[in-house]
């Protein structure tokens, strides 16, 4: 699929996933730059339970100016063209609008192969260079535009561990030759969390559980955004003995989770859906995955089950499984 297909549509909504994160925020922004430029009536939003509160994310929206909007009433139709971005629209981690027509651009793993109009890349290690390619593909310049090659340029370094994790030409191409603010990209690698945020972060690596068996560990934490859920697993992954991870909270809608994986035999991705398998939904990346159990549907399954003694017999459950 090319951007210029996608111009015969108008108006044009970019949805990035629920608790949009560096990369969803640049690709969507991204997008909204490229079809503006078109003269197309576009809007860049999101949904979900949260809105954008980690200060590194308002700070990149404050700072580059990016016009993303939180759609609180998401029963409205949505008129033209809906595009959804670093995630796949009717997958659990972004909410469902009805809409006329819909696209998706993405880099995670394949979830949802129905939707005609897809260009999911998910060997690259962000939406924010799928875009930037696509933007390319159609002779756009990024000439002087430093807020846009800001936005991108972080979205790839925040999904890629400040990028030390690039294999894809295109991505170290982007990193490369992308004219970016230093200062900025600074500023925001330095506010990823708060005092608060620290100290759940702390609470919750103290009380991690650990499976000598299978080497996986299990955190639960305190409610919080999920995003700090992920910062959680990527310094549990780091542990030698620990090969796989889940770092969750229970909130009053269900239970949040994040997955890591550091080992070839177990997929990021595929643990996170069987997690929540029947009551919730999972996905993502090969190393790095996450999911949510709707609450309804886990008391249906395990009324007065333990969210702790839940993870684990369902992790011990898939290492058995695999043997
Ligand atoms: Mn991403």
């Amino acid at each position: 699929m090319r951007l210029a297909q996608l111009e015969q549509f108008n108006p044009i909504t970019i949805q990035c996933h629920d608790n949009p994160d560096a990369d969803a925020l640049a690709s969507g922004f991204g997008l909204y730059t490229y079809f503006k430029d078109k003269g197309k009536d576009v809007r860049l939003v999101y949904a979900g339970r949260n809105i954008i509160q980690k200060s590194n994310l308002t700070l990149m929206v404050d700072k580059l100016n990016i016009p993303v909007i939180y759609l609180q009433d998401t029963d409205i139709p949505v008129k033209g063209l809906l595009i959804t971005v670093d995630c796949q629209y009717g997958a659990g981690n972004v909410t469902r609008l009805s809409a006329e027509n819909i696209a998706i651009i993405d880099h995670h793993q394949v979830e949802i192969d129905n939707v005609e109009m897809s260009e999911i890349h998910s060997d690259l290690g962000s939406c924010a260079t799928l875009v930037w390619q696509m933007m390319r593909e159609e002779g756009y310049s990024f000439e002087g535009k430093i807020n846009l090659g800001t936005a991108l340029y972080y979205g790839l370094f925040a999904d890629t561990n400040q990028l030390s994790d690039i294999y894809h030409p295109l991505d170290m191409e982007m990193r490369d030759s992308l004219q970016h603010d230093k200062s900025l990209i600074y500023l925001f690698k330095n506010s990823n969390l708060s005092l608060n945020e620290l100290e759940i972060a702390g609470m919750a690596l103290m009380k991690h559980f650990y499976n000598d068996e299978f080497q996986f560990a299990i955190v639960k934490a305190k409610p919080c955004d999920p995003n700090i859920l992920g910062l959680i697993s990527d310094f549990l992954i780091q542990v030698d003995e620990i090969k796989t991870c889940v770092v969750y909270n229970e909130l009053e809608d269900g239970i949040k989770f994040s997955v890591r994986s550091c080992v070839r035999e177990v997929r990021a991705d595929e643990l996170a859906s069987f997690l929540s398998k029947e009551i919730g939904s999972g996905g993502g990346h090969l190393e790095k995955a996450a999911g949510f159990i709707v609450r309804e549907k886990y008391e249906a399954y395990f009324k007065n089950v333990l969210s702790e003694a839940y993870f684990n017999e369902k992790m011990k459950g898939y290492f058995l499984k695999m043997r």
